[in-house]
This record gives C-alpha cells, sequence and structure tokens, in this order.
C-alpha cells in the first residue's frame, strides 16, 4: 500500500513536469485526484489494512494529495503567464504605433473641368441654370424643333420612362424651361448630367454637357463667335486657333461647329486630330425662331445665340485621355492624377 502510494506520487510528479498546457493541467488533475482517480483508487483498498496501519497511511496519502495540489497550482500560474504572452505576442498588437489618418478625398476630373467651365462663362456674364433630369418629350424634343420622325428620337438614343417621360438627352430643356420663365435679355449656362443609350471608347449612357444660351435685342453670329473663342483660350491655353464649320441643328440656324487647332500635336496631324491638325470640340448656332415661339418669344424683336459641348469630350482632349470610359471607373491610380 505504501509502495504503490509511494509509486503513485514519483509518477504523478513525473507526468505533471511534461504538462504543456492548462488544458492538460485539468486531464491531469481529473486522472490523480479527481472521483475517479488513481488516488482515490489507492485508498479504496484501506479498508484490507490492520486498522493499526491505516492512520499512517490516510496520513501519507493526505500529504501526497496536498502536496500535487500544490504542484499543480504552482504549474497552473506558470502555463496561464506563458500562455497570456504567447497569446499577445501572436496578436501582434504594437500600441505604440501611430494611426492611420483618414484618406484624404478629391474633386473628380469631370467636376472639375465642369467648374473651370462655368467659371469661363461665369466670367462672361452667365448665370448657372438647372433643371430635371427625367424630362417630357415635349421639353426634351418638341420645343427643341425635333419633330417626331427625326432621328434623334430614336428608341436607340433615348432612354425612354413609363408615362411620356424620358432621361434628357441634352440640357437645352433647361433653356427652355428658362425661357418660358423670364423674357430677354437671358444670359445662362446650362451644366448637367444627360443620357443616351451609347457605349464605347467616346460614349458612356451617362455624360456631362454644358450648353449655352443668350438672348437679346441685338446679339450676332459674331458675338457667338467672339465668346466661344474666348471659352477656347481660357480652356486650352491663350494661342489656341479656332475655326468654324457650317454645320445642321434642328434648333439653330445657320449653325456651326466650332474646331480648335489640336492641342495634342499642334497642328501637325496625329492620332487624336486624325491627321488633320483640328479637332470639334462643340456645336453652336443662332437659335431657330421655331424654336422662340414655343416659348412665346417675338422673333422679329429678340435673337439668340447658343451653343453645347461635352465636357467628358474637353477633359479627354485637355489631359490626352483616348478612353472616356476611365472617368467612370473610379480606380484611384487613375484619379489620383488629377490631384
Ligand atoms: C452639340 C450641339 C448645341 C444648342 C446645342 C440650343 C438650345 C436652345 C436653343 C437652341 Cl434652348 N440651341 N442648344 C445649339 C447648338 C448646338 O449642341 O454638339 N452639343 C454637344
Amino acid at each position: 500500500m505504501r509502495d504503490s502510494l509511494s509509486g503513485l506520487k514519483e509518477r504523478a510528479l513525473r507526468e505533471l513536469a511534461s504538462v504543456g498546457s492548462t488544458q492538460e493541467l485539468r486531464e491531469f488533475q481529473l486522472r490523480f485526484l479527481g472521483k475517479k482517480g488513481e488516488l482515490k483508487a489507492v485508498l479504496r483498498g484501506m479498508g484490507k489494512l490492520p486498522p493499526e496501519e491505516r492512520p499512517t497511511v490516510g496520513r501519507m496519502a493526505n500529504q501526497i494529495k496536498e502536496l500535487l495540489e500544490r504542484a499543480i497550482e504552482e504549474k497552473e500560474a506558470l502555463l496561464r503567464q506563458r500562455e497570456e504572452k504567447e497569446r499577445l505576442a501572436s496578436e501582434g498588437i504594437d500600441v505604440t504605433l501611430p494611426g492611420r489618418g483618414p484618406e484624404m478625398g478629391g474633386v473628380h476630373p469631370i467636376t472639375r473641368v465642369l467648374r473651370e467651365i462655368e467659371d469661363v462663362f461665369v466670367s462672361m456674364g452667365f448665370q448657372v441654370a438647372e433643371g430635371p433630369e427625367i424630362e417630357t418629350d415635349y421639353y426634351n424634343f418638341e420645343a427643341l424643333n425635333i419633330p417626331s420622325h427625326h432621328p434623334a428620337r430614336d428608341m436607340q438614343d433615348t432612354f425612354y420612362l413609363l408615362e411620356g417621360l424620358l432621361l434628357r438627352t441634352h440640357t437645352s430643356p433647361v433653356q427652355i424651361r428658362v425661357m418660358e420663365r423670364f423674357s430677354p435679355p437671358i444670359r445662362i449656362i446650362a451644366p448637367g448630367k444627360v443620357y443616351r443609350r451609347d457605349a464605347d471608347i467616346s460614349h458612356t449612357p451617362m455624360f456631362h454637357q454644358v450648353e449655352g444660351l443668350l438672348v437679346d435685342e441685338v446679339s450676332t453670329f459674331s458675338d457667338l463667335k467672339g465668346v466661344l473663342e474666348r471659352f477656347a483660350s481660357r480652356t486650352f491655353g491663350p494661342r489656341t486657333l479656332v475655326r468654324f464649320r457650317p454645320s445642321y441643328f434642328p434648333f439653330t440656324e445657320p449653325s456651326a461647329e466650332m474646331d480648335i487647332g489640336c492641342v495634342i500635336c499642334g497642328g501637325k496631324g496625329c492620332r487624336v486630330c486624325k491627321g488633320s491638325g483640328w479637332v470639334e470640340i462643340l456645336g453652336c448656332g443662332m437659335v431657330d425662331p421655331a424654336v422662340f415661339s414655343f416659348v412665346n418669344y417675338d422673333s422679329s424683336r429678340y435673337r439668340g445665340f447658343a451653343f453645347g459641348l461635352g465636357v467628358e469630350r474637353i477633359a479627354m482632349l485637355k489631359y490626352d485621355i483616348d478612353d472616356i470610359r476611365l472617368f467612370f471607373e473610379n480606380d484611384l491610380r487613375f484619379l489620383k492624377q488629377f490631384l
């Protein structure tokens, strides 16, 4: 009995030395000191001992129990300390590191160019007018002298909505609305988003336009040219060449398109100007009297000029960008170049 007790003690202490985690320690404790543990198993044999030996054996068993309990406590403290240290090391939080600051945002290049264009026209006395992106057929087409059989009304180009509504295909409806509410003189630009069913390297379903409108008793094609020449030199540099070519729009007569001397090659001919030395940047003309009659302006008294330009196209020329879709992917590597 004494032998098996001291054998148990030796074995327990040896095993305890090799216990490596608090989990293993719990198992160890149960195996030796638990209700169904080894010490209890040995003590169950006490009944067979002669009565005079029982107290000595009992004391011995108690000493072993206390010894093991103390040893387990010490081991537990040691293991806990080690496990905490390992946990902290593996979580790897360096509380002395400085925090990450918020990243600075920036203005999108299209917004930036749009504001520059607005500033140029505002400096020439134009006021900024805005209006709805969801329009009616009347404001988007009819009042602009675009008849119902005109190709511009094609389902292919326009996003039609329910109940005769559509997404505006240009910002001209804003100008119709202004003319309905105010009498001449009028000098406005209408910047904003417009929508067309189109997608390739130079077209996106949504893009930005700036249209301009001036109506007064005395306004001529020369005034139009002067305003647009000023716009070109403010936007592309003071020595920018411009030329006007005859064109056609249902809402202006006469109509023209304005080219600038190619900003990429300086007029020598390159991929951007397709070798011609010139690139188209806007359309313009004198407001057609048919448009004036829709807004009840007296066309024997008033004349006006108007123009329309695409902001993405201006930005692409200004920054030599060959694919319009880059503006809408929002890749930070692209956007950060404009900060
Ligand atoms: C283009 C051509 C143009 C207009 C827009 C306009 C507006 C009213 C009356 C008459 Cl309310 N005209 N706008 C005139 C000529 C050309 O835009 O190629 N834009 C990208």
